[in-house]
């Protein structure tokens, strides 16, 4: 049997206007129904946006600190239901259960350190160029804020953006993807139990195309953070462009990991495996091409084969499973018409089909894959797949590697395995991406540096980390006069030409 999830507006769990509803199934199990969830449109989200609107005034009126002290106590109650939204997670999501616990550590993560910005929240003071002036720059809230988030991290990205968006003293609405909207309901319901006041986070499930283009179109949402497919988020910024928002995006990826001849091989094998396969390769920061030295190609490409033969595919609660689902029947089809594409392009060195062998029929399952003697410029090279294939380049030179690396439209995370610190410390000036790892795959960034990527990745913001209060607050420069006289910046210098 399954449950019925509402639209929260306000302090009320309400059905869509128009009363429908649509279904959320798990990827391993399609007979498994999470819920039914309100299928919602322009209307619902006017009633979200005008219950945010509504509440913006008294939360940014609350004192940052007792804000900070909701957060704390939101931070223990996610703690507290780990488990259980780690189980939900999995069963709506597909990442296997260790993957899911980290997902929703990383929100606890994001809500302590949040929490603390709350006693922090820091501007800025400089010294006047004139006597008797006092000049700072403080942080102002800015209003409604719309966050539209992705299925691959269910309440890790809710809680990238929302957190530091309530800290600073914003309030929001919240689209959840359709094929996780489960997650971030209970994630949600978590966040009231902790104590944020009605209508500061309100949820509206339902379509990008109706509900999402609803948030980004509405005139009272100030600013729009958005994770997801590069295309969706160049037509988010166009059509925000007409109301002026302030726009985040966190788009895709093709990030390289760099095998150099020195590598320790081992350790790179275990952190390939980690970062191509790991969340079934359905990380914007998931590794998906291997930039391999010659000299180690044949030796590393064995026995990464035999690495990714012993990986166990399945459903992601049973002990014992390494790979689970893909997020649906649509991403199989986009896998395997890519996996054709490699075919023809490059060598396939093993998996490339849908997996099917008994209960693996009743889910969305793909097989870990792997191609080499990739050219740099082949389609399986240069376009984000999102599923757990990932595609071996051979490369002579360092200048070449630099140019393979590079040589994408994306850059969001960059990996080099060598013991040659020179050679780190060039990767980490030469690789365009915006996080840059040595001897540690492309996955695992931490929620207290910045986040995000260069090119086709973004639009040059950052999540998390003290980047995340920039997006989420407006700069407000503050003077205050008191030599009791008209002092004209710029003009009246006497006090300069006395020291002179
Ligand atoms: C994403 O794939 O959109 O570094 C986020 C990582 C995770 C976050 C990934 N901490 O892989």
């Amino acid at each position: 049997m399954s449950t019925t999830y509402r639209n929260l507006i306000g302090d009320r769990w309400l059905p869509s206007r128009s009363g429908e509803t649509f279904v959320s199934v798990s990827p391993a199990n399609h007979d498994d129904v999470i819920g039914e969830f309100a299928s919602s449109g322009a209307e619902d989200v006017d009633a979200a946006v005008a219950s945010a609107h509504a509440a913006f005034r008294p939360w940014s009126l609350t004192p940052a600190p007792k804000r900070g002290e909701i957060l704390f106590r939101v931070a223990r109650l996610l703690a507290e239901h780990k488990e259980e939204l780690s189980r939900l997670m999995t069963r709506e999501m597909g990442k296997v259960l260790p993957e899911a616990r980290g997902d929703v550590q990383e929100a606890i993560d994001v809500a302590y350190y949040m929490a603390g910005e709350g006693r922090r929240l820091f501007g800025q003071t400089v010294p006047s160029e004139m006597p008797d002036k006092f000049a700072m720059a403080i942080r102002r809230p800015i209003g409604v804020v719309g966050i539209i988030t992705p299925w691959n991290f269910p309440v890790a990205i809710p809680a990238w953006k929302l957190f530091p968006a309530l800290i600073c003293g914003n309030t929001a609405v919240l689209k959840p993807a359709s094929d996780t909207p489960g997650c971030l309901v209970r994630f949600v319901e978590l966040l009231m139990e902790g104590g944020v006041p009605a209508g500061v986070v309100n949820v509206v499930t339902g379509s990008g195309a109706k509900v999402g283009n609803a948030i980004v179109d509405h005139p009272d949402v100030r600013v729009i953070s958005f994770t997801g497919h590069t295309e969706t988020g160049v037509e988010i910024s166009r059509r925000a462009a007409e109301t002026l928002k302030r726009v985040s995006l966190e788009l895709g990826g093709k990030n390289p990991i760099v095998i150099w001849e020195d590598a320790d091989l081992d350790l790179a094998l275990d952190s390939v495996v980690w970062s191509a396969f790991g969340t079934s390769g359905q990380r914007c920061t998931a590794a998906s091409r291997l930039i391999v030295h010659r000299a180690v190609h044949d030796e590393f490409v064995e026995a990464l084969r035999k690495r990714v033969a012993a990986l166990v595919l399945g459903d992601g609660l049973e002990d014992g499973t390494d790979v689970g689902p893909v997020i649906n029947d649509q991403a199989v089809q986009k896998i395997a018409a890519y996996a054709a594409i490699g075919r023809n392009e490059a060598e396939l060195v093993i998996g490339g089909e849908p997996a099917r062998d008994g209960d693996l029929a009743r889910g969305s399952f793909f097989q870990p894959t792997i191609f080499t003697e990739v050219r740099p410029e082949a389609r399986i090279a240069q376009e984000e797949i999102f599923g757990p294939v990932t595609s071996v380049i051979p490369v002579d030179s360092w200048e070449e590697t630099v140019e393979v690396v590079n040589g994408v439209r994306y850059g969001l995370s960059t990996s080099l395995f060598t013991r040659d610190v020179n050679l780190a410390f060039r990767s980490i000036r030469d690789f365009d991406s915006g996080l840059g790892y040595v001897n540690h795959g492309t996955i695992g960034a931490e929620a207290h540096l910045p986040f995000g990527g260069v090119k086709a990745t973004g639009n040059g913001h950052r999540e998390v980390g003290q980047a995340a209060l920039d997006f989420f607050s407006e700069w407000k420069s503050v003077y205050i006069d008191y030599s009791g006289k008209l002092q004209r910046a710029q003009i009246d210098m006497s006090f300069v030409d006395e020291v002179d």
